[in-house]
């Protein structure tokens, strides 16, 4: 009897004593997965764009590059008022247009005369902001316009070569530089550049831009890359601030090229099975344009439509880049300062309470039963740790329960992308007095998506990974 006993004791004890010594493999990467300094750029989130040059003072968008210098003369010029107010506001990085499209450099570049160096101003517009950046411990970017309507040479081959200059000059003086954005505004094939009169490039062949970019990473190994087409992050194929609602990080970029028209819907998607990891970046404007124009003052984007951009952008797993131009005195308006606090001061309310963070959490299933994939490590705000399933499966479910009824609005999911994009298909449920309710769903989940749910108040939610390229990897879950 006792024999019989031992025999059926003995395989269970042996299996207990092999689940604490096997190691259970983390999964291995899926399809391509982001460089670490594109993780970095993820973990930003929100970057401030600043959009200033001649056209401030000419009340323009593009300027034609035959502007006197002598217009530039920003009298109150404070970058220390930028940078705290983007820093208030809770951006990461500022990416300054060190050139627009009139040619004017916000630095004395030894390369041209139309710069600072023959403003009444004088000072160099660059140097202050990336010093005012350091200060205050955001990252400094730079855009640096390939179409440049003042320059003589501009459609030839020595135009190309004073461009890289020009970039081998910043790169050189005002590093370190975290983003470099060079827009496709008359960079196309069949768009035409120069001063006022037409002047055709090509723009896939014209600029050579794998040489281009080779030279700034000798300079600067780690920086990103924006363009239509990246390679770092790419144009999200709007400016109204909306990344798709299905947003892959990964898109195949064989065939695009900055300034390539009619490829908008696949850049605000990306393709699931892109070859390469390309995030989309969301540029928006706070005012109806790109600079600072008096007649908009009235026309900044209130508080709540900066919520929305930012659950249309950030909360689809993109990082925000708004821009908030300066005015003719060089300072950030006030109606603009006054929106960005009330901003803020909104997400910092919408975003307070984490109710996932006292919840007990139940996993339908768990990879290899093991402690070091479970359920409760999304809540353990260790990005690091993540919940995840065996390699077959494509499906499973993560239950919060609060022991009491809680006013639940919105969900936010993060996959640990180190491991690349996997969700396809995600369903939100809650336990109400009425019993269990749909209350949301998505298709992919990114770095993070954060979805508005119909309000509701729920004892328990629940998450349903519905599908996935490989077994989900979900780092995060909160709910508020
Ligand atoms: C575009 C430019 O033509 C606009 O002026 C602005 O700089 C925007 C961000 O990129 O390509």
């Amino acid at each position: 009897m006792i024999s019989r006993s031992l025999n059926l004791l003995a395989p269970a004890l042996l299996f207990l004593l092999s689940c604490q010594d096997r190691v259970v493999e983390p999964p291995a990467p899926s399809g391509p997965i982001p460089s670490a300094a594109q993780v970095a750029w993820h973990e930003m989130e929100l970057n401030a764009f600043v959009h200033f040059t001649t056209n401030t003072f000419t009340d323009k968008e593009w300027g034609y590059g035959d502007e006197d210098p002598s217009i530039f003369n920003p009298t109150a010029f404070n970058a220390d008022q930028w940078v705290t107010t983007f820093k208030d506001a809770g951006f990461r990085g500022v990416i300054l247009t060190c050139k627009h499209h009139d040619g004017f450099c916000l630095w004395p570049s030894k390369f041209t005369e139309h710069s600072v160096k023959n403003s009444p101003f004088k000072k160099d517009v660059v140097k202050e902001v990336a010093d005012a950046c350091k200060r205050h411990g955001l990252k400094f970017g730079i855009y640096v316009s390939p179409w440049d309507r003042n320059h003589a040479q501009y459609g030839s081959p020595e135009y190309v070569q004073y461009y890289r200059n020009q970039l081998q000059e910043l790169f050189t003086n005002y590093g370190p530089i975290f983003e470099m954005w060079f827009d496709g505004a008359n960079g196309g094939d069949g768009f035409y550049g120069g001063k006022r009169e037409a002047r055709k490039i090509n723009g896939s062949t014209y600029y050579d831009w794998p040489t281009t970019l080779n030279l700034v990473r000798e300079a600067e190994s780690e920086v990103i890359f924006f363009s239509d087409a990246g390679p770092g992050v790419r144009w999200v194929g709007n400016e109204r601030g909306v990344a798709g609602e299905t947003n892959w990080n990964t898109i195949t970029p064989d065939t695009l090229f900055a300034g390539k028209g009619g490829i908008e819907n696949l850049l605000n998607t990306g393709s699931e099975n892109g070859t390469h990891w390309i995030p989309a970046e969301v540029d928006v404007s706070i005012r109806p344009g790109w600079f600072y124009h008096a007649k908009e003052d009235s026309m900044v984007k209130t508080p709540e439509q900066l919520v929305e951009i930012y659950l249309t952008s950030v909360g689809r797993g993109s990082t925000l880049l708004l821009n908030v131009p300066p005015d003719r005195r060089g300072l950030i308006h006030e109606n603009d300062v006054q929106t960005l606090a009330q901003w803020r001061a909104l997400l910092n309310e919408r975003f307070k309470t984490n109710l996932a963070a006292d919840a007990k959490v139940t996993a339908s299933a768990v990879r290899g039963d093991s402690k070091q994939f479970a359920g409760e490590n999304v809540k353990d705000n260790n990005p690091e740790t993540y919940w995840t399933l065996n390699d077959s499966e494509r499906s499973g479910t993560i239950e919060f329960s609060f022991g009491e009824q809680r006013l639940v609005q919105y969900v936010l999911l993060q996959e640990y992308i180190k491991l690349g994009q996997r969700v396809k298909s995600f369903t939100i449920e809650a336990k109400t007095n009425d019993g269990w309710k749909k209350i949301g769903a998505g298709t992919t989940i990114g770095y993070k998506r954060i979805i508005k749910v119909d309000p509701v108040e729920a004892s328990s939610v629940r998450i349903s990974i519905n599908d996935a390229k490989a077994c989900p990897v979900i780092s995060t879950i909160e709910l508020f």
